[in-house]
């Protein structure tokens, strides 16, 4: 009986250890590391900096999404990439200012600076591109913002799900930039489309304190677990 036990626990430390898809529950851990650009960062003077991404922030998101990899973890990113006539930025509605709100068909829209634009330099995703099984593309459609890895304002979904669902994935753990925008909507997407969803919050910086602290109340409520800090045991019982 004794032997059972600790062959057991051997068995459930050596999967454990060995990374994904654990014996009876069917199914992969992939990571979605969200929209960690020069653009929004303090690190590369970015033009919508959120505070708190310095060049530190950054090397710790690598260093965690490398160890994740390393785990046998799936590590996928989200890369906010607009084409320059895009709706979400202000300068192309004239006579607004940053951040205004405005309607845009119905849709409340904040005004950003431009930022992401594709091909510039500030557009690039600062973690080790070579870490990502995809990085997915979104807010390409002038037309529509997307906070969202998974889906566009307008409903048009990226290759996000398909290509979790290609992998064997059901379980996501998202971090990135920014908390209370893209990161909020790419886990309150993930939660609704099936999968289960962890948070990292010190990996994590918003726009605003306040926007920040209620979607991580929001997130909570879909039933997303949050932690502070990344801790393997935690990854393992996830
Ligand atoms: C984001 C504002 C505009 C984000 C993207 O990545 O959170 N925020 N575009
Ligand atoms: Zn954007």
């Amino acid at each position: 009986m004794k032997g059972f036990v600790i062959v057991g626990l051997m068995l459930a430390l050596l999967l454990c250890v060995n990374g994904n898809q654990a014996m009876a529950q069917a199914g992969k851990t992939a990571v979605i590391v969200v929209d960690v650009q020069g653009d929004f960062t303090t690190w590369k003077h970015g033009s919508l900096a959120v505070p708190g991404t310095d060049e530190k922030f950054v090397k710790q998101v690598e260093t965690t999404t490398r160890e994740l990899a390393n785990k046998g973890l799936l590590i996928f990113g989200t890369q906010d990439w607009h084409p320059a006539n895009h709706v979400s930025f202000y300068t192309n509605h004239p006579g607004k200012k940053p951040f205004d709100v405005i309607k845009v068909n119905g849709k409340t829209q904040v005004l950003w600076p431009p930022h992401c634009v594709q091909g510039t330099e500030n557009a690039r995703v600062l973690v080790d591109n070579n870490l990502f099984l995809a990085i997915v593309k979104k807010g390409t459609d002038p037309r529509y913002d997307s906070y969202s890895g998974f889906q566009d304002d307008g409903g048009h979904k990226t290759e996000m799900d398909e290509i979790l669902k290609r992998n064997g994935v059901t379980k996501v753990i998202v971090y990135g930039i920014a908390t209370d925008y893209c990161v909020k909507a790419t886990a309150i997407d993930a939660a609704n489309a099936g999968y289960k969803v962890m948070v990292i919050e010190s990996l994590c910086r918003g726009v605003a304190p306040n926007t920040s602290k209620a979607a991580i109340e929001e997130m909570k409520k879909k039933g997303i677990t949050i932690v502070k800090d990344y801790d393997p045991k935690l990854v393992c019982s996830f």
